[in-house]
């Protein structure tokens, strides 16, 4: 046999994926620990197709071409290891493994490593763009053995979305795990995106009393702004989805965020290396707090917390909110893209920020007008340390500036939660703060733990302690930051 490549996992992203990649001209062996579901499929959703199954994996190593390359698209963890071990003694040399899951790169960094040594070239590549995605498009995010690329390349670059000038949404991210990383982030301002907007319909809804008719068609105008994107298009439809009787359905939904692990990771990693995500981090904890369904129902009953009316213009306020909205945005872009700089030059990926936006720009979650924006703005300067200093980007920071302050300050003011706004402009605060009151921590440092201090009037890197007391001594603590 000389099918093209295998896929193992038919549930709702292997399957959908299967069936892109038949589109494409490819031929591929569908496989699945619980057997009934090849049968199903194959009788199902591929028939009349050239999707072939397998009754084993030696069945289907046996029906690939060379060199082999094997995607998994199973749940992540412990059972990609399992299905690694036990393709092992099935592949020669030169084959392929590719995880197609949402892995955790550091487990990804670790397989490419272990691999290499039996000779197997292994791909950790982040696939985004849910059912929809995986059938039509998605974007994909692969990184691992360079030398897998040329054989990988056709398969996914073909399958994947297209920008509308026709270039694929994937690309060779990066060695290791720089696949599963850049994924891992992208679901951090997935994360972020979301808690953005909803925030906004929150002040529309509870702040501005607007109706949903009202603010479906705010959100579809809005979409033909700077903030054209599918999580803005998709909130329209959903403020305009109506159940049987006419009531909007949304107003049924539990207020009780779920989450799967990627935007903790993307936090986590964060806080490891010393990067100010405040945005992302925030959004992951408004989830957590918003789990907290039955303490907050407690509490608002304590504190006799009702929802309070902002007064004014309802255009205006919606405008203020719409600027207020992507000025945030470009911050947790910022945040997302300082985090992937320090990753990259931590592991030595090189990665190509202009590239991670363009494969973004189609097929994913977070796709967008703006991130074509972004792309331009690394390729005038890959060097780029704060996307907000690009003079496109700057421009709208400026310009949006009074009417976010204005918003952020009337939630704090009717007592409306907007911790991501707010998060987000705090942050432009610090950053262009020349000089923060960190010398205060400094020296509170050294008063109580002889931690020392660096001075403006002397060379950095030179350490003083001081004896603040008169009763501590001279010696200082060792000097070094985690
Ligand atoms: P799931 O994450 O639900 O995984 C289902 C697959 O894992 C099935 O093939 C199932 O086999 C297999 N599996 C499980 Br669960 N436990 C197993 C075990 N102990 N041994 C062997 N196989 C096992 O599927 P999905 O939602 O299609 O996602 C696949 C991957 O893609 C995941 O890593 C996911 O995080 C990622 N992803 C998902 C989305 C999305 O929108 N759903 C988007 C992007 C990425 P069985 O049929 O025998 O139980």
């Amino acid at each position: 046999m000389n099918a093209d490549i295998a896929v193992i996992g038919l549930a709702v992203m292997g399957q959908n994926l299967i069936l892109n990649m038949n589109d494409n001209g490819f031929k591929v062996v569908a496989y699945n620990r619980t057997q009934e579901k090849v049968s199903t499929f194959l009788d199902g959703p591929a028939k009349g197709t050239n999707i072939i199954g397998a009754t084993s994996l030696r069945d289907m190593v046996d029906k690939l071409a060379t060199p082999r390359k094997v995607m998994l698209m199973v749940r992540a963890g412990a059972v990609v290891d399992d299905f690694i071990q036990q393709l092992l003694p099935l592949l020669e040399a030169g084959d392929i493994i590719i995880d197609g899951g949402n892995s955790n790169y550091p487990d990804t960094n670790r397989r490419v490593v272990e691999l290499k040594a039996h000779g197997i070239r292994y791909v950790g590549a982040g696939v985004s763009g849910g059912e929809e995605g995986a059938r039509f498009g998605p974007s994909i995010m692969p990184g691992g053995d360079a030398q897998a690329w040329p054989h990988v390349k056709p398969i996914f670059q073909g399958i994947a979305a297209k920008t509308d000038s026709g270039e694929a949404c994937c690309d060779w991210v990066g060695a290791d795990g720089a696949g599963h990383f850049v994924k891992m982030v992208h679901n951090g301002i997935e994360y972020g995106d979301m808690q953005l907007i909803s925030e906004a319909y929150h002040f529309m809804k509870v702040g501005l009393g607007m109706d949903h008719q009202h603010m479906q068609q705010t959100f579809a105008q809005w979409n033909s702004t700077e903030l054209d994107s599918y999580l803005v298009e998709i909130t329209a439809d959903i403020l305009g989805y109506l159940e049987e009787d006419g009531s909007p359905l949304l107003e049924k939904i539990l207020d009780s965020a779920g989450q799967k692990g990627t935007g903790k990771w993307t936090g986590i990693n964060a806080l490891d290396m010393g990067i100010p995500l405040t945005l992302i981090t925030e959004s992951v904890f408004s989830r957590c707090l918003s789990a907290l369904k039955d303490e907050r129902e407690a509490a608002a009953e304590l504190f006799q917390n009702t929802p309070k009316a902002v007064d004014g213009d309802v255009a205006e306020w919606v405008d203020a909110l719409r600027q207020a909205l992507l000025a945030s945005k470009i911050i947790s872009y910022a945040q997302g893209f300082m985090l992937m700089r320090q990753a990259s030059d931590e592991s030595n990926w090189d990665l190509n920020y202009g590239n991670v936006a363009l494969m973004w720009r189609g097929g994913c979650i977070i796709r967008s007008a703006f991130l074509g924006n972004i792309r331009d703005a690394y390729a005038n300067d890959p060097e780029l340390r704060f996307l907000g200093s690009d003079p496109y980007f700057k421009d709208i920071l400026d310009n949006c500036q009074s009417a976010w302050r204005k918003v952020a300050a009337k939630a704090i003011e009717v007592g409306i939660p907007m911790p991501c706004m707010n998060a987000a402009i705090t942050f432009l605060d610090g950053y262009t703060t020349a000089r923060l009151p960190a010398n205060m921590l400094q020296a509170q440092r050294d008063y109580f733990g002889a931690h020392t201090y660096e001075r403006i009037d002397r060379e950095r890197g030179e350490f003083f302690h001081t004896n603040w007391t008169g009763t501590g001594g001279d010696t200082a603590s060792t000097t070094y930051d985690v």
